[in-house]
């Protein structure tokens, strides 16, 4: 059998490998994996031009050439569920940017595998200021019978169900990573080829880290547990003589990769004002819980595991604490310990 002995995959040279090592796949889920990344190329041409949209014409508008401009998420949406509509290996999808899912209704769509969530672009409010924003997916076998049209209970599965996930950070380089149960890999866009490469095999999320990343601006309206779990990073950080640090960039694909290389916690928890938290179950809290427990760190919703979480409606939130091993059971120490807020100097 004549072996690739190239030290550099690209990522469908990657999934055509993995599919090799399972010759009952029927290549559907690197089918889908493959117009993931097809759609993040388009994505990632027009995220790189962001700062030129005056020069484009700003969205709603019409460009120079008379077209009209789409916010960045409308298009990243589109190509997203282009790619996956005329693919052959996807019976439907559902969006944060969408109100409902869409059931692809061809004779091929009908008898795929698979369903597709996705946040099209994560934390787009940032590309005016040029901070990294990113794409989240989950893939999801349909709960309906092949051959059937796709209906809601596909897309209400429990994150257990997730037979991958991965994201696409468009930041000082291009990545997508993907996890299926059988690892978490990385792909770096190599402009010269146009192609992911793998550069990041088999990631592991650090057991411990130094990083904790929260939004101090919400301190006062968190619950108790949040706050006495802040105060222990605190009582660690360089301020009193520790390690610890505290990084919030505000977008969530650039804050949870960052602590899937090197290790930390990142907490979106809910308020007096917001019980239920910002983020989205389906969309973007399910998928990184499924990719960083592959890679050995934990995610919990503050009292039941992300992961087990059964889903009511489509764009329901959860509060959502994620990352490294140690740190997330120090958290939950918090958490679970009774009494009253930390005292503050
Ligand atoms: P806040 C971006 O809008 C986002 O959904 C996540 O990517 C990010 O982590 C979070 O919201 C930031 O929210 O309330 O801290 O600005």
């Amino acid at each position: 059998m004549t072996t690739i002995s190239r030290k550099v995959f690209t990522l469908d040279e990657f999934t055509i490998q993995q599919l090799r090592m399972f010759p009952h796949a029927t290549g559907e889920l690197s089918g889908l994996l493959r117009d993931i990344g097809l759609a993040a190329k388009r994505v990632n041409v027009e995220v790189n031009k962001a700062g030129l949209v005056d020069i484009l014409g700003d969205a709603g508008s019409t460009n120079v050439q008379g077209e009209d401009v789409k916010k960045l998420d409308v298009f990243a949406n589109n190509h997203i569920m282009g790619a996956l509509r005329h693919g052959i290996s996807c019976a439907g999808v559902a969006s944060e940017e969408m109100d409902s899912f869409i059931a692809f209704d061809d004779d091929v769509s009908r008898q795929s595998k698979y369903v597709c969530l996705f946040d099209p672009l994560d934390g787009s409010s940032n590309i005016d200021v040029n901070v990294s924003i990113g794409t989240i997916f989950s893939v999801y076998r349909r709960a309906t019978a092949k051959g059937t049209i796709a209906d809601e209970s596909d897309f209400l599965q429990p994150g257990v169900k997730q037979v991958a996930a991965g994201y696409i950070v468009y930041g000082s380089s291009t990545m997508l990573v993907y996890a299926t149960r059988r690892g978490v890999n990385g792909f770096t866009l190599d402009p010269s080829i146009g192609e992911f490469c793998l550069s990041h095999p088999d990631m592991k999320c650090p057991a411990s880290g130094q990083i904790y990343s929260i939004n101090y601006g919400n301190l006062n309206i968190y619950p108790d547990g949040v706050k006495r779990y802040i105060k222990h990073c605190e009582d660690k950080s360089a301020s009193n003589g520790g390690t610890y640090t505290q990084r919030y960039i505000g977008s969530m694909v650039a804050d949870v990769h960052r602590n899937l290389i090197k290790g930390g916690i990142f907490m979106y928890p809910g308020t007096t004002a917001r019980p239920e938290g910002k983020l989205r179950l389906q969309y973007e809290c399910n998928p990184f819980a499924f990719i960083i427990e592959v890679a050995g760190g934990k995610a919990t919703d503050g009292s039941q595991r992300i992961l087990d979480l059964i889903p009511r409606s489509l764009h329901q939130r959860s509060p959502l604490f994620i990352g490294s091993k140690t740190m997330m059971e120090e958290l939950l120490n918090c958490l679970n310990t009774n009494g009253g807020p930390p005292q503050r100097g």
